[in-house]
């Protein structure tokens, strides 16, 4: 009898110590993946031996941010900063710099130039005997970012000792998207307000504009548009030209430009004249102006994004101009300083009648070609609205004359809000790696995005951010790697998600293989988890009206069709689903005919492209009725077995972060239960089919669920 007790007592002790040692560095989110915590002994000694003395250029300020960041960073993760020396004097010097900046780098010769203007080379080299690891950019930023992903080696454990890294961004505009209005209100947000203080600027500048920098930097983005694409005009008057620079200058140091969201009819607006027309000379000079006055005060000004003509927004359609001619009359104003215009394909009409997602490919393909040199049309990743799941958008290849850029929502309006466990990275990647057909096999999105497809210099993507005043930034734990994840792919597009949450979960809480392993395999399956438990086999735009919180897949009526549920899944006692085939709208035609076929012949696709009977057999041999039913239980048992996998980390995560993410996940759990049991009381009165065997009746009636409100929802459009 002594010994199970002994050893439950010591179990119990072990039990304690990790608890006290994790409780003992409570941490709240707000470092994110830059904590720096201390590495263990052994492997620190490794790590210093290969990092013993520091050799940063003088120079710019983004130098010495990067000098900061590593002083930083090596303090954290290895007890001390190196001594600060102008040449190596021992073994193991870190070189940083570029060849304009550093006698030292410019006499090895590196071959950088093939790198472009944000690339770096990290190498192990000798310097007059002695070894030395060199992180050299082409520019100050390169260098910058040579040093965050000297220290990434360190927080993941690499080896830092024999290194040859040659590192280019794949894509030229790497951006942040903040849909914040000038009140802080944070449209579609769900961390509290907007980090831009607007009020207080041009004068306080909040300190968490510098983390923020760090952060993007961090992972290479290199732009941020500050305001809403819902856009008001003040935003381009002197008082916030004045603010936003403010902002520029805090983030020009970390290589990130400022851009601003332009509202078609600001000559109206803020500049007396009576009409936006762009074809008008007087509109074109204001603009022209507005642009010059702009880069008086932000030299590096990015350009603007622009929402015209879209959910009531003003265009250039309201003079009957095109799309073009708007776009154009904006690159012109900026071209001279060489700014870039974005121009959003999120548009569909208020009269027409058609399948609302077709509407921007039918607008923009004919536009192709037509495009200023210094523009960029900016295409959501699906054809309708950020979905748990869509096909990719197919304007993607079907411009070739025309740049597009990607633009993935990193908030999740449609994805549980903040609290859902959700990893798009994984959704980020079924979009790249999406095939287009257009130019043959292997056309993937990626390679549109990248340009590499139609030979395209201007190349981009935008984040719609998830940031906000949040003490961990992003409203939850785990929603810190859709930002991680997003800036990741911008870089390099190809790059595999799962290697990228693998990454981030080492960084952010531990890098201990027991939670590695477990965590990454859970951030990956999550996605499919949330498709299963609100929009299994192809469902879309079923959520509640307005601020798109919870199951509402009733809602009908209102101003317009194309915003209600019923439109998108026609469920009738005949069968449910859009045809999306020749026999219906015929969406599927918009795409080349290899990927259209592929596309619709996926299962994971069936009602977005197919009205099926409610007794069709699909893959699994069931009804698609007991199939739904069936997926709506899997994806609440997923996120049961997700708490189940969190539970059994607590050992590697400290208490604070550790108890705020299970929280989540109890309200994930109820939630999705909510989805799965509104969805099926729902669409059974019209299947009027009992359940399959075993699986429960939902909890509540039909109506019960019917009649809950939120009028307070977050994030809602105002
Ligand atoms: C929808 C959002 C809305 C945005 C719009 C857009 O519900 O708040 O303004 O997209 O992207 O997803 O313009």
């Amino acid at each position: 009898m002594m010994k199970p007790t002994l050893m439950a007592s010591a179990a119990a002790v072990l039990a304690l110590a990790t608890a006290l040692a994790t409780a003992a560095r409570a941490e709240d989110g707000y470092g994110l993946w830059l904590r720096y915590r201390p590495v263990e002994a052994a492997q620190a000694a490794a790590y210093r031996a290969a990092a013993s003395e520091l050799v940063v250029a003088d120079g710019s300020p983004t130098l010495t941010v990067a000098r900061d960041e590593l002083v930083r960073g090596l303090s954290g993760l290895l007890g001390a900063a190196p001594p600060m020396a102008s040449a190596p004097t021992r073994d193991g010097a870190l070189i940083v710099g570029t060849p304009a900046s550093s006698p030292l780098i410019a006499g090895l010769k590196l071959p950088l130039e093939a790198l472009g203007p944000d690339g770096y080379l990290i190498r192990s080299v000798q310097v007059e005997g002695r070894r030395a690891t060199v992180i050299a950019g082409t520019s100050d930023v390169g260098a910058l970012y040579g040093a965050f992903d000297f220290l990434r080696r360190m927080q993941t454990r690499q080896p830092i000792e024999r290194l040859d890294v040659a590192e280019a961004p794949k894509v030229k505009l790497r951006l942040l998207n903040h849909w914040d209005n000038l009140d802080r209100h944070v449209e579609r947000g769900y961390a509290g307000q907007s980090i831009w203080d607007w009020w207080r600027l041009p004068d306080i500048k909040d300190a968490r504009y510098v983390d923020y920098a760090r952060a993007n930097a961090s992972l290479g983005i290199n732009g941020t548009v500050l305001n809403n694409v819902n856009a008001k005009a003040d935003s381009l008057t002197a008082p916030y030209i004045a603010k936003a620079a403010a902002v520029a200058d805090v983030l020009r140091p970390y290589g990130i430009r400022v851009y601003l969201s332009a509202r078609f009819s600001a000559p109206i607006d803020i500049g007396g004249l009576k009409t936006a027309d762009p074809l008008d000379p007087a509109v074109r000079a204001f603009w022209t102006a507005k642009a010059d006055e702009i880069y008086r005060t932000i030299p590096d000004f990015g350009g603007f994004l622009v929402k015209a003509n879209s959910e009531g927004q003003p265009g250039p359609q309201d003079y009957g101009r095109s799309h073009a001619d708007g776009a154009n009359m904006l690159a012109e104003a900026v071209a001279p300083h060489g700014g870039v215009v974005m121009w959003r394909a999120f548009v569909y009409s208020n009269e027409q009648p058609e399948d609302r997602i077709k509407q921007a490919y039918g607008e923009f393909t004919p536009l192709d070609g037509k495009f200023r040199d210094n523009v960029i049309v900016q295409v959501k990743n699906g054809p309708l609205d950020f979905q748990p799941r869509e096909p990719f958008h197919p304007l993607f290849g079907a411009t070739p004359k025309t740049p597009l850029m990607m633009e993935f929502q990193i908030t999740k309006e449609y994805l549980g809000f903040a609290t859902h466990l959700v990893y798009q990275g994984a959704l980020y990647e079924e979009t790249l790696k999406a095939d287009t057909w257009r130019k043959g096999r292997g056309s993937t999105v990626a390679k549109v995005v990248d340009g590499s497809l139609f030979g395209h210099g201007l190349t981009g993507m935008a984040g719609v951010a998830n940031v906000g005043t949040d003490r961990n930034w992003s409203g939850s734990h785990f929603d810190q790697a859709n930002w991680y994840a997003f800036g990741r792919l911008a870089w390099d597009p190809q790059r595999a998600s799962r290697a990228i949450a693998q990454e981030w979960a080492k960084m952010t809480f531990s890098d201990h293989p027991a939670f590695v392993t477990p965590v990454a395999d859970m951030m990956m399956a999550s996605r499919e988890t949330v498709v299963d438990y609100m929009t299994p086999l192809g469902l879309h735009h079923i959520m509640g009206e307005g601020h798109h919180y919870g199951p509402a897949p009733w809602v009908s009526g209102g101003p317009r069709a194309d915003w209600t549920s019923v439109y998108f899944h026609r469920a009738s006692p005949e069968g449910i689903g859009f045809d999306r085939t020749a026999s219906g709208s015929n969406a599927v035609a918009q795409y080349a005919p290899e990927a259209g076929r592929a596309l619709a012949a996926d299962e994971k696709n069936l009602l977005w492209f197919h009205r099926a009977a409610w007794d069709r057999k699909v893959s699994s041999g069931r009804t698609l009725w007991d199939e739904l039913v069936v997926r709506y239980d899997r994806g609440v048992a997923e996120v049961a077995e997700m708490r189940r996998t969190w539970e059994g980390m607590a050992p590697y995560v400290d208490a604070r972060r550790h108890a705020e993410v299970a929280a989540d996940l109890a309200v994930q759990e109820r939630e999705a239960k909510w989805w799965r049991d509104a969805c099926i009381a729902y669409f059974q009165t019209f299947s009027k089919r009992p359940l399959p065997a075993g699986h429960a009746p939902p909890e509540h009636p039909l109506s019960w669920y019917q009649a809950l409100k939120f009028p307070y929802a977050p994030g809602t459009g105002k």
